[in-house]
């Protein structure tokens, strides 16, 4: 603790009494996390951060087997840092995918040892809650045994809406179907200066929560995104993890908190550069730091690359998400240098062990599977 001592000694009054309350398990404020976030050392950002999972995770380090099945990156909506949704009207690149499909992908897992499907895409017109029920009904009448992680609230507001049932009674009826879980997507930043740029026509931050806050409410858990790194400040950042904190507080129903970079390729916010890998550190650490009531901060390696993933296991990081096998385009069309993401579980523990941590695949609901 020497080095980080000394760091301390050297900070203002002000930055002193906030890593004091860190260092106490204090929560901070919103006002403090954003002097904390802007003003404090890196290095001592990494060592709070490292404190606080070594804290709640120990040395070990999570990863699941799963596949992600995209129904269609057809969209109605226009988000502009999406790379990977074709409007209707621009149909080159598009794909949509048949249920008969979907279910002949999952069909060539068979025996195969995956405990996870991540279905998310595009919101099409066409495909409905009543579809997407008829879909996950298939997918576990094949394999009852795999967690289905669906949709996020982006996609449950517009099927709601469409179908015209509460928000409610549609994830009531998908869970009775077998969805088990949502993913975090579509939050990208509350605040609504920085939504109003770069999704204005999604779904609002107040609907997410509620949707998340529903889900909770009947039993099935969710994962929580940041997109950062494009217009958003520090203040919109914080007030982003705030309003996720109080959520957490409220229900218990968030598993991750999951970081997600924003990626420049083929977008029209491509004039945008990207945020520095120093800049990664920072956001993972201060989110470690942050959100006290988060069990587990996600490095989903995919967006952020294989090297990035093994340095924020050093910055509050204990899940580097899963497999995957080549299943998702999301970020390969936004330029990524990983164009086909697949980590065999050999390489997921070679990459966590090279580091110095322990492996540990897990199911979504973070028990384990398997300890390496
Ligand atoms: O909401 C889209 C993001 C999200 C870009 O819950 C981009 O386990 C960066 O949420 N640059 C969808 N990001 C993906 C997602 C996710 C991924 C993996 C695991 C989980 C989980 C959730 O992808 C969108 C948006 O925030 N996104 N375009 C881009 N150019
Ligand atoms: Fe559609 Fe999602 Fe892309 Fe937005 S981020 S345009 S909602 S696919």
């Amino acid at each position: 603790m020497l080095t980080s001592n000394l760091v301390v000694d050297q900070l203002s009054d002000g930055l002193k009494s906030i890593v004091q309350k860190v260092i106490n398990q204090d929560r901070i404020t919103e006002e403090e996390g954003v002097i904390l976030y802007t003003k404090a050392p890196l290095a001592l950002l990494g060592t709070l951060a490292n404190t606080i999972r070594e804290q709640k995770n120990g040395n070990k380090t999570y990863f699941n087997k799963n596949i992600h099945i995209e129904p269609t990156n057809i969209c109605v909506f226009d988000c502009k840092f999406c790379s990977y949704s074709r409007l209707l009207s621009k149909k080159t690149e598009a794909w949509e995918y048949t249920i008969d499909e979907m279910v002949e992908i999952l069909q060539k897992y068979e025996g195969k040892e995956i405990t996870e499907v991540h279905l998310v895409g595009g919101v099409h017109p066409k495909m409905g809650l009543y579809y997407f029920i008829d879909l996950i009904k298939k997918i576990k009448a094949l394999r009852p045994d795999i967690h289905v992680k669906a949709f996020t609230a982006v996609e449950l507001e517009y099927m709601c809406r469409k179908a015209k049932v509460s928000y409610k009674e549609g994830l009531a009826m998908l869970k009775e179907a077998g969805q088990g879980s949502l993913p975090g997507g579509g939050a990208e930043i509350f605040a609504k200066e920085i939504r109003d740029v770069i999704c204005k026509d999604k779904c609002t931050s107040e609907q997410w929560l509620e949707i998340h806050e529903i889900a909770h409410a009947l039993g099935m858990p969710s994962n929580a995104t940041i997109l950062y790194g494009h217009i958003e400040k520090a203040k919109h950042i914080v007030d982003h993890m705030s309003r996720l904190r109080n959520l957490q507080d409220k229900t218990n129903g968030f598993n991750t908190f999951i970081p997600l970079k924003y990626r420049n390729g083929n977008n029209q916010m491509s004039h945008i550069s990207e945020v520095s890998v120093v800049d990664d550190m920072r956001l993972y650490a201060f989110a470690r730091i942050f959100m006290d009531n988060f069990d587990h901060l996600k490095a989903y390696w995919p967006m952020i690359g294989k090297k990035t993933t093994q340095s924020l296991l050093a910055f509050g990081v204990d899940d580097i998400d899963g497999t995957i096998d080549d299943t998702t385009k999301i970020y390969s069309m936004a330029g990524v240098e990983d164009q086909n993401p697949t980590m065999s579980t050999e390489e997921i523990i070679a990459l966590i062990k090279q580091v110095g941590r322990t492996p540990i695949e897990r199911d979504t609901l973070y028990n384990t599977v398997n300890e390496y």
